[in-house]
């Protein structure tokens, strides 16, 4: 009896969850899974783009080669339009919300919240990459989505998840009942369940936030690094600083082996850089799940109110013991700050 489980057999596995769901939620994460294996196969080309003679902005066969965001961009949201079963999608290459206007879908019952290709400035340098999505019931009664359905917080998601494409490519998600992992096997075209119900560590020994900024970070930012060089064994420290430039990755790292990313606000991003919507709200939700913690510097991250569609904010989200002494710093410089 084979041991592998593709995501297939395990949505379908854990439609049970839902016992009011009639397959459409299910449908929704087959379709994503279907996107993500389409822009794996561009993104693992992509550095081929001369060779295959994709220079500039037509290949040997004359065809547009477009920007792999931008390729990115269009397979999600044609994945998910043809799907049917989202009204609605925001995404961060749009400026504006997508309204999935066709016959199946304008009564359909969830919106998607999408980065397609976070961290993309990278990937010609051969660094992770990878697309982030956040699942919500509509708020709407029925019709086109719109702008509204998307004005949730974060603890009214349904399902966050995100894929890495990296050293293997992994689909991670979250429905609310705990995180798995799933590696794409390219030999059979299948992502197979290979991190179920991830845990991450309560502690780590690494901290990762870009340190070219630090002059311009709140105080508490600043004796929070302080804090994590000094040399003291049983607390594991001094960490060490992993700053990959591309937040799944980051994320993803601590997720498995424990430790902190920090996206504080800066002199550039006064509000933080990271979106809330369709970059914070999913990873704090993955995070939560398996135990770590997401918040501002002061709260909650899934708690903020979502004002609009590319909103930003300060992120601290890992091990929860790392994530709360980074939070005691902000407390207690915030009110010296006063
Ligand atoms: P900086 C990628 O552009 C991104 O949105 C995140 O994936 C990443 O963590 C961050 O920006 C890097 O920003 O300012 O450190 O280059």
């Amino acid at each position: 009896m084979s041991k592998v489980k593709t995501l297939g057999q395990f949505i379908i596995e854990k439609q049970a969850d839902f016992p009011y769901a009639k397959g459409e939620f299910s449908r929704l994460l087959r379709d994503i899974g279907i996107a993500a294996k389409i822009v794996n196969r561009e993104v693992n080309k992509a550095g081929l783009a001369d060779i295959l003679g994709e220079t500039g902005d037509s290949n040997v066969q004359g065809e547009q080669v477009k920007k792999l965001d931008v390729f990115a961009n269009e397979q999600f949201i044609a994945a998910l339009t043809v799907g049917g079963e989202v009204c609605a999608l925001a995404s961060e290459e749009n400026e504006e919300i997508i309204v999935v206007d066709n016959e199946q879908s304008k009564n359909a019952k969830y919106v998607v919240a999408f980065d397609p290709l976070d961290g993309s400035s990278n990937i010609d340098a051969n660094v992770s990459v990878g697309t982030i999505f956040s699942v919500y019931r509509r708020t709407s009664l029925s019709g086109p989505g719109t702008l509204e359905d998307f004005m949730q917080r974060g603890t009214e998601q349904v399902a966050a998840g995100y894929i890495i494409y990296g050293s293997s490519t992994m689909l991670v998600y979250t429905t609310g009942k705990g995180v798995n992992g799933f590696t794409l096997d390219p030999s059979i075209g299948e992502f197979c369940l290979s991190h179920p119900n991830i845990k991450i560590p309560k502690s780590g020994k690494t901290y990762s936030i870009n340190e070219g900024y630090y002059v311009h970070f709140p105080d508490g930012v600043k004796k929070f690094i302080k804090w994590c060089q000094e040399e003291d064994k049983a607390s594991n420290r001094p960490y060490s600083s992993r700053y990959i430039g591309s937040a799944v990755a980051d994320v993803h790292r601590n997720l498995l082996y424990g430790g902190v990313f920090i996206y504080p606000t800066t002199s550039q991003a006064p509000k933080g850089k990271l979106r809330v919507l369709y970059e914070c709200n999913p990873m704090a939700f993955i995070v939560e799940q398996a135990g770590g913690k997401a918040t501002d510097g002061f709260k909650r991250i899934m708690e903020i109110d979502t004002k609009a569609l590319h909103q930003r904010t300060p992120i601290f989200i890992g091990s929860s013991e790392i994530v709360e002494r980074a939070e005691e710093f902000m407390a207690k410089y915030a009110i010296a700050a006063r």
